[in-house]
Protein backbone atom coordinates (compact mmCIF):
# COMPACT_ATOMS: atom_id res chain seq x y z
CA UNK A 1 0.00 0.00 0.00
CA UNK A 2 1.07 3.45 -0.86
CA UNK A 3 0.79 5.73 2.08
CA UNK A 4 1.67 9.43 2.02
CA UNK A 5 3.01 9.27 5.65
CA UNK A 6 3.30 13.29 5.43
CA UNK A 7 -0.76 13.51 5.08
CA UNK A 8 -1.81 12.95 8.60
CA UNK A 9 -3.67 15.06 11.49
CA UNK A 10 -5.87 13.98 14.52
CA UNK A 11 -9.35 13.08 13.76
CA UNK A 12 -10.91 12.69 17.01
CA UNK A 13 -11.01 11.43 20.19
CA UNK A 14 -13.05 9.05 22.04
CA UNK A 15 -14.05 7.70 25.21
CA UNK A 16 -15.92 4.62 24.06
CA UNK A 17 -17.32 2.89 21.27
CA UNK A 18 -20.53 5.33 20.40
CA UNK A 19 -17.55 7.77 19.74
CA UNK A 20 -14.91 5.57 17.51
CA UNK A 21 -14.98 6.60 13.65
CA UNK A 22 -17.33 4.22 11.26
CA UNK A 23 -15.68 3.28 8.69
CA UNK A 24 -13.09 -0.10 7.91
CA UNK A 25 -10.19 1.67 7.79
CA UNK A 26 -7.39 -0.27 9.34
CA UNK A 27 -5.78 1.12 12.52
CA UNK A 28 -2.85 0.24 14.54
CA UNK A 29 -2.99 1.12 18.29
CA UNK A 30 0.02 2.57 20.67
CA UNK A 31 0.32 0.64 24.02
CA UNK A 32 2.32 1.15 27.26
CA UNK A 33 3.45 2.76 30.43
CA UNK A 34 2.82 6.43 30.83
CA UNK A 35 5.81 8.09 29.52
CA UNK A 36 7.12 5.24 27.91
CA UNK A 37 6.85 7.40 24.62
CA UNK A 38 3.92 6.46 22.61
CA UNK A 39 2.94 9.37 21.44
CA UNK A 40 6.62 10.44 20.51
CA UNK A 41 6.32 7.49 18.45
CA UNK A 42 3.32 8.56 16.51
CA UNK A 43 5.45 11.96 15.89
CA UNK A 44 8.00 10.37 14.50
CA UNK A 45 6.64 8.18 12.45
CA UNK A 46 4.84 10.83 10.86
CA UNK A 47 7.27 13.32 10.88
CA UNK A 48 5.79 15.68 13.13
CA UNK A 49 6.94 17.84 16.06
CA UNK A 50 3.84 17.74 18.28
CA UNK A 51 0.70 16.01 16.29
CA UNK A 52 0.40 13.72 19.23
CA UNK A 53 0.79 15.75 22.38
CA UNK A 54 4.01 14.27 23.96
CA UNK A 55 5.22 15.75 27.33
CA UNK A 56 8.03 15.08 30.53
CA UNK A 57 4.21 14.68 32.92
CA UNK A 58 3.12 10.77 32.32
CA UNK A 59 -0.63 10.83 32.18
CA UNK A 60 -0.95 13.47 29.39
CA UNK A 61 -2.63 11.35 26.76
CA UNK A 62 -6.81 10.74 28.68
CA UNK A 63 -8.47 9.65 25.74
CA UNK A 64 -7.96 7.14 22.39
CA UNK A 65 -7.03 9.87 20.37
CA UNK A 66 -7.34 8.67 16.24
CA UNK A 67 -4.96 10.19 13.71
CA UNK A 68 -5.99 9.65 10.04
CA UNK A 69 -3.02 8.64 8.03
CA UNK A 70 -3.43 9.80 4.03
CA UNK A 71 -7.38 8.60 4.33
CA UNK A 72 -5.71 5.04 4.56
CA UNK A 73 -5.06 4.10 8.04
CA UNK A 74 -5.09 5.49 11.46
CA UNK A 75 -2.92 5.25 14.69
CA UNK A 76 -4.86 5.45 17.93
CA UNK A 77 -3.07 6.64 20.72
CA UNK A 78 -3.98 5.04 24.05
CA UNK A 79 -3.72 6.46 27.45
CA UNK A 80 -0.51 4.85 29.57
CA UNK A 81 -0.50 2.92 32.13
CA UNK A 82 1.02 2.15 35.20
CA UNK A 83 0.60 5.94 36.11
CA UNK A 84 0.77 5.88 40.10
CA UNK A 85 -0.56 9.25 40.31
CA UNK A 86 -4.34 8.11 39.79
CA UNK A 87 -7.30 6.76 42.05
CA UNK A 88 -8.35 3.33 42.05
CA UNK A 89 -11.58 4.29 40.10
CA UNK A 90 -9.47 6.17 37.51
CA UNK A 91 -7.54 3.37 36.48
CA UNK A 92 -10.78 1.09 35.88
CA UNK A 93 -12.11 3.41 33.77
CA UNK A 94 -9.45 3.61 31.61
CA UNK A 95 -9.67 -0.55 32.08
CA UNK A 96 -12.78 -0.92 30.96
CA UNK A 97 -12.17 2.12 27.81
CA UNK A 98 -8.84 -0.48 26.68
CA UNK A 99 -10.42 -3.44 27.04
CA UNK A 100 -13.53 -2.38 25.05
CA UNK A 101 -11.33 -0.94 22.10
CA UNK A 102 -8.74 -3.78 22.25
CA UNK A 103 -11.65 -6.76 22.47
CA UNK A 104 -14.23 -5.16 20.01
CA UNK A 105 -12.33 -3.21 17.74
CA UNK A 106 -12.76 -4.98 14.08
CA UNK A 107 -10.75 -2.39 12.29
CA UNK A 108 -7.69 -3.51 14.73
CA UNK A 109 -4.72 -4.79 13.01
CA UNK A 110 -2.10 -4.87 15.39
CA UNK A 111 -0.72 -3.28 18.04
CA UNK A 112 2.55 -1.61 18.72
CA UNK A 113 3.68 -2.29 22.51
CA UNK A 114 6.04 0.11 23.89
CA UNK A 115 8.69 -0.60 26.32
CA UNK A 116 11.30 0.94 27.45
CA UNK A 117 14.82 -0.24 26.33
CA UNK A 118 16.84 0.93 29.48
CA UNK A 119 14.63 -1.06 31.83
CA UNK A 120 13.19 -4.45 33.00
CA UNK A 121 9.43 -4.80 31.53
CA UNK A 122 7.45 -4.02 34.51
CA UNK A 123 4.47 -6.00 35.73
CA UNK A 124 2.06 -3.98 33.69
CA UNK A 125 4.19 -4.21 30.81
CA UNK A 126 4.39 -8.31 30.93
CA UNK A 127 0.54 -8.36 31.65
CA UNK A 128 -0.35 -6.19 28.53
CA UNK A 129 1.76 -8.20 26.53
CA UNK A 130 0.02 -11.54 27.56
CA UNK A 131 -3.70 -9.78 26.89
CA UNK A 132 -2.90 -9.33 22.86
CA UNK A 133 -1.19 -12.59 23.15
CA UNK A 134 -4.30 -14.43 24.59
CA UNK A 135 -6.82 -12.52 22.35
CA UNK A 136 -4.29 -13.08 19.46
CA UNK A 137 -3.84 -9.38 18.56
CA UNK A 138 -0.85 -9.25 15.96
CA UNK A 139 1.73 -7.20 18.59
CA UNK A 140 5.09 -5.35 17.43
CA UNK A 141 7.13 -5.11 19.87
CA UNK A 142 8.77 -1.09 20.26
CA UNK A 143 12.12 -0.87 22.87
CA UNK A 144 12.07 2.88 22.71
CA UNK A 145 14.66 5.10 23.76
CA UNK A 146 17.38 3.74 22.57
CA UNK A 147 19.62 6.64 22.00
CA UNK A 148 19.81 6.46 25.82
CA UNK A 149 21.79 3.10 26.11
CA UNK A 150 25.18 2.51 24.11
CA UNK A 151 25.05 0.39 20.77
CA UNK A 152 27.04 -2.43 22.40
CA UNK A 153 24.22 -2.76 24.76
CA UNK A 154 21.37 -2.78 22.88
CA UNK A 155 21.53 -6.76 22.16
CA UNK A 156 22.18 -7.45 26.49
CA UNK A 157 18.91 -5.46 27.25
CA UNK A 158 16.68 -6.87 24.12
CA UNK A 159 18.07 -10.23 25.65
CA UNK A 160 16.55 -9.16 28.97
CA UNK A 161 13.41 -8.39 27.73
CA UNK A 162 12.70 -11.03 25.43
CA UNK A 163 13.14 -12.97 28.56
CA UNK A 164 10.78 -10.98 31.04
CA UNK A 165 8.09 -10.82 28.40
CA UNK A 166 8.12 -14.31 27.48
CA UNK A 167 8.92 -12.86 23.92
CA UNK A 168 7.35 -14.89 21.03
CA UNK A 169 9.39 -15.32 18.96
CA UNK A 170 7.05 -15.01 15.84
CA UNK A 171 6.29 -11.35 16.88
CA UNK A 172 8.10 -8.26 15.80
CA UNK A 173 10.45 -6.39 17.99
CA UNK A 174 12.34 -3.35 17.23
CA UNK A 175 14.54 -1.39 18.19
CA UNK A 176 13.18 2.26 18.65
CA UNK A 177 14.47 6.16 19.12
CA UNK A 178 12.30 9.10 18.65
CA UNK A 179 15.43 10.97 19.01
CA UNK A 180 17.65 9.31 16.49
CA UNK A 181 15.03 8.21 14.25
CA UNK A 182 16.59 4.69 14.83
CA UNK A 183 13.98 1.98 13.52
CA UNK A 184 11.75 4.16 12.10
CA UNK A 185 12.07 2.17 8.86
CA UNK A 186 11.33 -1.12 10.38
CA UNK A 187 8.53 0.38 12.37
CA UNK A 188 6.75 1.17 9.28
CA UNK A 189 7.72 -1.78 7.22
CA UNK A 190 6.40 -4.06 10.39
CA UNK A 191 3.10 -1.73 10.07
CA UNK A 192 2.58 -1.98 6.53
CA UNK A 193 2.47 -5.75 6.79
CA UNK A 194 -0.01 -5.58 9.56
CA UNK A 195 -2.29 -3.93 7.33
N1 LIG B 1 15.63 10.25 24.79
C1 LIG B 1 14.41 9.90 24.38
N2 LIG B 1 13.32 10.47 24.95
C2 LIG B 1 12.11 10.10 24.51
C3 LIG B 1 11.94 9.14 23.47
N3 LIG B 1 10.60 8.96 23.28
C4 LIG B 1 9.97 9.79 24.16
N4 LIG B 1 10.86 10.47 24.90
C5 LIG B 1 10.55 11.46 25.97
O1 LIG B 1 9.77 10.81 26.98
C6 LIG B 1 8.75 11.69 27.49
C7 LIG B 1 7.38 11.06 27.33
O2 LIG B 1 7.07 10.89 25.96
P1 LIG B 1 5.56 10.79 25.44
O3 LIG B 1 5.67 10.48 23.98
O4 LIG B 1 4.76 11.97 25.85
O5 LIG B 1 5.08 9.51 26.25
P2 LIG B 1 3.63 8.81 26.24
O6 LIG B 1 3.90 7.34 26.26
O7 LIG B 1 2.80 9.32 25.13
O8 LIG B 1 3.05 9.26 27.66
P3 LIG B 1 1.50 9.35 28.15
O9 LIG B 1 0.73 10.10 27.12
O10 LIG B 1 1.60 10.02 29.46
O11 LIG B 1 1.03 7.93 28.29
C8 LIG B 1 8.91 13.00 26.73
O12 LIG B 1 9.70 13.87 27.50
C9 LIG B 1 9.65 12.59 25.46
O13 LIG B 1 10.42 13.62 24.90
C10 LIG B 1 13.11 8.56 22.88
O14 LIG B 1 13.09 7.71 21.96
N5 LIG B 1 14.32 8.99 23.37
MG1 LIG C 1 0.96 10.27 25.14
Amino acid sequence: MEINTHNAEILLSAANKSHYPEDELPEIALAGRSNVGKSSFINTMLNRKNLARTSGKPGKTQLLNFFNIDDKMRFVDVPGYGYARVSKKEREKWGRMIEEYLTTRENLRAVVSLVDLRHDPTADDVQMYEFLKYYEIPVIIVATKADKIPRGKWNKHESAIKKKLNFDPSDDFILFSSVTKAGMDQAWDAILEKL
